[in-house]
């Protein structure tokens, strides 16, 4: 059985309540690794386990109902996970074998996927920033090799979340000479606010497909459970695959990715005009569900919120590869989770290895209110290896323009073009799914600022073999 007091609590049952959340991204400073290390041990009492997150979610709900307006619990959680360079820096010992050759990925790092060459096709295909051969990136993520890794901190508030971060800090004597850590940059998001909770800039419900992990979760009508050896190392399927101080953690994923909201919804305009379809239908063909989240393929015509509000209906849908009448190949939903179209589903279904958990959270400021700022998602997702899990995702299913079936197309959402390319989308338009939505670089809606692996180590192993 699994030992919740062994597991950060961000990466199961529903990750860290969270209304607002900080990233710190960190840099350990040469000639203090030993402080750095020693102070993990001090570090771990701060840090929410998945028990924790369990009391925390019974805590909120108590007060939920015996709060009548409705405020929130007052609360700040905490996890850290580390680079592959600041696992090396750490030990090098311990980094010489973490469970290689399946890691080369998470070893590689995230900028290393992000453009490619001859020798080295990109797994992520991000645009390259003009003359050079670089990803087009923001600081810290163009310099992977000081980016040893990142402290999240989720709360009810920016209050609760900065005092819990500051405590952090100051373990590791951050602000004095003494600092074993240095800031290479913090990134804040919060959720959406009323009548957008829970929903992503583009306006779509977010977080409603989760798979269940066996032992952990009740999995809803139509949903997969899945080993645990697919989130957590060594567990399960996953047995044997990494040394024994990874038992229990979990790979971490972050990218931050733009979204270009106006441009997103004019494109929905002037594509649909062309096409035959009206905007809210293309939109929600390209997603695989409808703002509400009602899936497209239970409801093709028209956003059931119905559907949507069940638990028990909202992922309880099947694919049948022949057909896009109902749901395009190339939506995002189905691009990123195929169900039955690569198999029977149940215990041993093709699809369950390449699972993930989100747990990303959207940064920045309404249209509304803020009409030329930036904003998007805060992309984090949790896997027992890289190349199953995110990188697997993007590189063979949501960059595929054959995935299914030959000429469908690329994922909107998450599938890169480069300047010159242009892609035709099958499926958007029901009657006639051959019709082809052309999209190019013009249309990049969701434009990734970068991002880096990160492995997020059990409690057991931030207050033992990591702290030594
Ligand atoms: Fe996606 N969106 O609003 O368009 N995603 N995603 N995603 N995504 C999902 O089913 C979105 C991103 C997955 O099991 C929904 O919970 C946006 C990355 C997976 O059926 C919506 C961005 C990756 C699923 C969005 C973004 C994924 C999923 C429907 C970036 C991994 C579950 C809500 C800005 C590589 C599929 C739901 C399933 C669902 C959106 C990024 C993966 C609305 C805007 C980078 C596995």
């Amino acid at each position: 059985a699994l030992d919740f007091n062994n597991i950060q609590g961000d990466i199961l049952l529903d990750g860290l309540p969270k209304r607002v959340e900080s990233f710190f991204f960190f840099q350990i400073v040469d000639g203090r690794v030993k402080d750095f290390c020693r102070s993990l041990k001090q570090v771990a009492n701060e840090i929410s386990h998945v028990d924790n997150t369990a009391q925390l979610r019974q805590e909120i709900s108590d007060h939920k109902a015996a709060r009548k307006d409705g405020s929130l619990v007052e609360m700040a959680g905490a996890n850290i996970a580390f680079s592959w360079k600041g696992l090396q820096k750490m030990s090098t010992v311990l980094a010489k074998d973490i469970g290689s050759p399946g890691e080369k990925d998470f070893q590689d790092g995230m900028k290393a996927h992000a453009v490619g060459n001859e020798a080295n096709p990109s797994i992520i295909g991000d645009p390259i920033k003009p003359g050079t051969n670089e990803p087009d990136w923001e600081q810290p993520f163009m310099k992977p090799e000081v980016l040893h890794g990142v402290i999240l901190v989720t709360g009810n508030d920016d209050a609760h979340v900065k005092q819990k971060l500051d405590s952090i800090k100051k373990l590791f004597q951050f602000g004095t000479a003494s600092a074993s850590v240095k800031e290479l940059v913090t990134i804040s998001g919060k959720v959406r606010p009323e009548p957008n909770k829970g929903h992503e800039h583009f306006g779509f419900n977010d977080g409603i497909s989760q798979p269940a992990i066996d032992g952990v979760d009740k999995a809803p009508q139509g949903q997969d459970t899945i080993d645990q050896g697919v989130i957590l190392c060594n567990r399960g399927s996953n047995a044997g695959q990494h040394p024994a101080w990874m038992t229990d953690g979990s790979f971490l994923a972050f990218r931050k990715l733009q979204q270009n909201v106006p441009e997103f919804n004019k494109f929905l305009v002037d594509a649909s005009n062309s096409l035959g379809t009206w905007s809210g239908q293309l939109g929600a063909r390209l997603i695989g569900r409808w703002p509400s989240g009602c899936p497209v393929q239970s409801s093709p015509d028209f956003d059931d919120k119905g559907i949507a509000a069940d638990p028990n209906r909202n992922n309880d849908f099947h694919f049948d590869r022949a057909s896009q009448v109902a749901c395009p190949l190339a939506a995002h939903i189905r691009k990123t989770n195929p169900r039955e179209d690569l198999g029977p589903r149940g215990p041993n279904g093709v699809v369950n290895q390449f699972r993930i958990l989100r747990r990303g959270i959207p940064y920045g400021n309404e249209v509304s209110a803020d009409p030329n700022g930036k904003r998007g998602l805060l992309f984090v997702c949790y896997q027992s290896t890289i190349s199953k899990g995110f990188a697997f995702l993007q590189g063979q299913w949501a960059n595929d323009r054959d995935f299914l079936s030959p000429g469908t197309g690329f994922d909107a959402v998450l599938g890169q073009l480069s300047k010159s390319e242009q892609v035709d989308v099958t499926g958007m338009f029901p009657q006639d799914a051959k019709r082809a939505v052309k999209l190019n670089a013009v249309n990049a809606f969701v434009v990734p600022k970068g991002g880096e692996y990160f492995f997020s180590p059990s409690m057991g192993a931030l207050r033992g073999i990591l702290a030594e």
